[in-house]
């Protein structure tokens, strides 16, 4: 069966960005029953910028949490935590010889972290996308559920994919496909609509977190920066109005439609007639998730217990990817 393969940070906690360009695709995709399903979090990743190390414990089982209250099923789907399973460090480094700097330089997300002090960076946070290639390809993954802002780092792990192939000689790696799909791959901030909603934002009214009750998620949709004007009559309408746009899309992947079929029912609205209904809605959606994450936390041995057989299942199909990597690379084993 063909495999899918996607992870997340624990760099900070879950997002509704996180959720709907991500979590709900992994869920959709465990639930087609047409892929084998590995979901990671992330946290040799995470640490690329410093993380206070028992927030980070705490983030990688919060997360845990967080994918497992939105529906990723452990018997269904493998779940697991990058550094339980050394073959992806393993791979990284084989493909730390493959990538070109040049390549890297131009990921738009190292230019956005590393910034204008670049000379300060970490060398990890530099050859973040070749792990990444690292995590998908130990699986010979051919499928990435992910939000817009990976569609990058997703084109290297092709590169990185070719030219390993091409090197020595072999098709051994597949090229694998981004699925970037739904009505919300690219959740803005709530305070600016050209932003991206994101964990590490300073702001916590930018985001809604998965761990917010239903009056905060209430509060922060209300609050939600918009213009003044009322939703127009036609989606054109939205096209410069990128606060307003961000919110119909969220609406319609809340009420899992299209953004055409959601739109449709709202047009012409004023914000104050809109907020609401959309508070409403994600608080009907996104509460539950919250109250079953702070249950979950309540038992972090049995989250180690699921992490640890979840690791052991991965590294089953890992281990005979990466020794069949270091044979064709000519490694004396
Ligand atoms: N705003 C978003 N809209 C849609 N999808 C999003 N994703 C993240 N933000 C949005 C998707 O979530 C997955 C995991 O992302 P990540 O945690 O590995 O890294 P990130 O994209 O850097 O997430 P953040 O929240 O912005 O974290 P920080 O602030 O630490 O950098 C990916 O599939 C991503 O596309």
């Amino acid at each position: 069966t063909p495999r899918v393969f996607s992870g997340i940070q624990p760099s900070g906690g879950l997002t509704l960005g996180n959720y709907l360009g991500a979590i709900r695709r992994f869920v959709e995709m465990q639930e087609a029953g047409t892929h084998e399903t590995i979901y990671c979090m992330v946290d040799m990743h995470a640490i690329t910028v410093w993380q206070e190390p028992e927030r980070l414990r705490h983030n990688t089982r919060e997360l845990a949490a967080g994918f497992l209250a939105s529906g990723v099923d452990p018997e269904k789907s493998i779940l697991i935590n990058q550094s339980q399973v050394p073959e992806h460090a393993q791979l990284a480094w084989i493909f730390n010889t493959v990538a070109r700097m040049g390549w890297m330089r131009r990921m738009t997300q190292w230019k956005e972290k590393a910034g204008k002090n670049a000379e300060e960076a970490s060398l990890g946070l530099f050859a973040y996308p070749a792990l990444m290639a690292a995590d998908i390809l130990v699986y010979h993954a051919t499928h990435v559920p992910v939000g817009e802002d990976q569609k990058q780092h997703l084109e290297l792990t092709r590169d990185i994919a070719a030219k390993f192939n091409h090197d020595y000689g072999v098709d051994f790696f597949p090229i694998t496909e981004p699925v970037i799909e739904g009505a919300a791959t690219r959740v803005m901030s709530l305070r600016d609509g050209t932003k991206k909603m994101s964990k590490s934002d300073p702001s916590d009214a930018s985001r809604i977190n998965m761990t917010d009750d239903a009056d905060a998620i209430a509060k922060k949709i209300r609050r939600a920066r918009t213009d003044p004007d009322p939703l127009p009559e036609s989606l054109d309408g939205l096209k410069d109005r990128p606060e307003a746009r961000n919110l119909v899309n969220i609406y319609a992947a809340l009420s899992d439609r299209s953004v055409e079929v959601a739109f449709g029912e709202v047009a012409g609205q004023e914000f104050s007639r809109f907020k609401p209904v959309l508070a409403d809605l994600a608080v009907a959606k996104l509460a539950p998730i919250a109250t079953e994450m702070s249950r979950l936390m309540q038992d972090p041995a049995e989250i180690d217990r699921l992490l640890a057989r979840g690791s052991e299942r991965a590294r089953a199909i890992a281990a005979p990817i990466l020794a069949q990597t270091f044979d064709l690379v000519g490694m004396v084993r």
